[in-house]
């Protein structure tokens, strides 16, 4: 309730504000739906969705979610992976739920300084018997080494599911990441670069896999009568669907707009001691859907939660993604790989970041405002 009526506070500047579709289109839409009355289940703007984006995200195949949860939860089952899965403990929390909620053992290994992204020389050593796949993190929408993970994936016969709910549009030498790996999942929530209110996608290689995901994802049903799976509800309905289609023809505006908040932070940023940030990588399309910073506690003369509350006194609401760890949250600290000792990259990062505000909507004068909370 306290949030609710101070995020109505126009003085404040949130880390990040929804891309929102014409009122007008939308409403046209809506009238469409109005008239059709078919709602959800596969409807004629969910089809369109699921081929818009397919062709926009330069995949062969999407199955649109209900949100970016469910096709993590749903492609576990799909590929019936069990036992252990080797991930990263720098994510947001749904990464590793949702293997606790296929009941399987996440094995925790640390995290390349330079990405945020899984350290793929780690994985090895956490490999067991028990291992049936890995699930890595393209935090950030910085893209994962994808050909190292892959190389020991073959090696061993695992799988590879990417959380790639912050990758939406990522491309590397101009093909999509989304490909990597057997599967990849989107998050399309209102904090996302494209999004949908609440939604989300699964990405797959071939025709077959799609429909045993969209059977997973409608109960299990593959016909009238016939329920082929212990399936879930996770279908997208035709009001989100068609927020999505408009969304998608403003989305490519949105991330250039946060491309040239990205500039500024780096131009004044880069002469902060004791502040670092990444640069672009070369031959990578970025969607720019976070800005993380580092704050060097003795170079700077402040850690980053003081830091971290000066800007929140500011009305500057940075966000400490991903701190705390997932490892350290009661239902995964008790595991061995959690331990803070197996994981001190991935320590560090989590306690010395802020997540800068970096949305589409962000005015020169915000921007402003953000960087004098930072330089002294
Ligand atoms: N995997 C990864 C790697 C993820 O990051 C996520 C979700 C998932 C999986 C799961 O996907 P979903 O099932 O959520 O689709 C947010 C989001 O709820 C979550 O989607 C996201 N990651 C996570 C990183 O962040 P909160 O609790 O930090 O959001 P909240 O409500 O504090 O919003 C942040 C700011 O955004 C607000 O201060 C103001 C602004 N905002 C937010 C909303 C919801 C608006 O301006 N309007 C809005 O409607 O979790």
């Amino acid at each position: 309730m306290v949030k609710q009526i101070m995020n109505m506070d126009n003085n404040i500047i949130t880390v990040t504000s929804p891309l929102l579709p014409d009122l007008e289109e939308f409403h046209a839409l809506l009238k469409d739906i109005w008239d059709r009355k078919w709602i959800t289940n596969n409807g004629t703007f969910h089809k369109e969705l699921e081929k818009a984006l397919a062709e926009y995200l330069k995949v062969p195949y999407v199955s649109l979610f209900t949100n970016g949860t469910l096709p993590l939860i749903t492609a576990l089952q799909a590929l019936r992976i069990s036992g252990e899965v080797i991930t990263t403990p720098y994510s947001f929390v749904a990464t590793t739920h949702a293997l606790w909620w296929n009941g399987i053992k996440p094995v925790f290994v640390d995290i390349e300084a330079d990405s945020g992204c899984m350290d793929p020389n780690k994985i090895e050593a956490a490999i067991t018997p028990k291992t049936t796949a890995i699930m890595p993190v393209h935090v950030y929408g910085r893209p994962c080494n994808i050909s190292a993970i892959q190389q020991i994936a073959d090696k061993y016969g695992l799988k590879v599911i990417y959380d790639a709910a912050h990758a939406f549009g990522v491309e590397q030498n101009g093909k999509s990441v989304l490909n990597a790996g057997d599967m990849s999942t989107l998050s399309f929530h209102a904090t996302k670069v494209f999004n949908t209110v609440e939604g989300g996608a699964m990405i797959m290689h071939d025709a077959q896999t799609k429909q045993r995901v969209d059977y997973l994802k409608n109960f299990g049903f593959a016909g009238e009568t016939e329920v082929v799976a212990p399936g879930i509800n996770s279908k997208m309905d035709e009001i989100r669907s068609a927020y999505g289609l408009l969304n998608l023809r403003q989305v490519d505006t949105a991330i250039e707009a946060r491309h040239q908040v990205a500039i500024r932070y780096r131009e004044v940023l880069k002469d902060v001691e004791g502040i670092t940030y990444w640069n672009d990588i070369p031959g990578v399309r970025h969607n720019y859907s976070y800005f993380p910073i580092f704050v060097d506690a003795k170079e700077y003369g402040m850690t980053r939660d003081e830091l971290y509350f000066k800007m929140k006194e500011q009305n500057v609401w940075g966000r400490r993604y991903f701190y705390p760890l997932i490892s350290t949250f009661s239902t995964y600290r008790g595991l061995d790989s959690a331990k803070p000792e197996n994981l001190p990259v991935a320590t560090k990062m989590a306690d010395e970041v802020i997540c800068l505000p970096m949305h589409h909507a962000l005015t020169e004068e915000d921007i402003e405002r953000i960087i004098n909370c930072i330089i002294r």
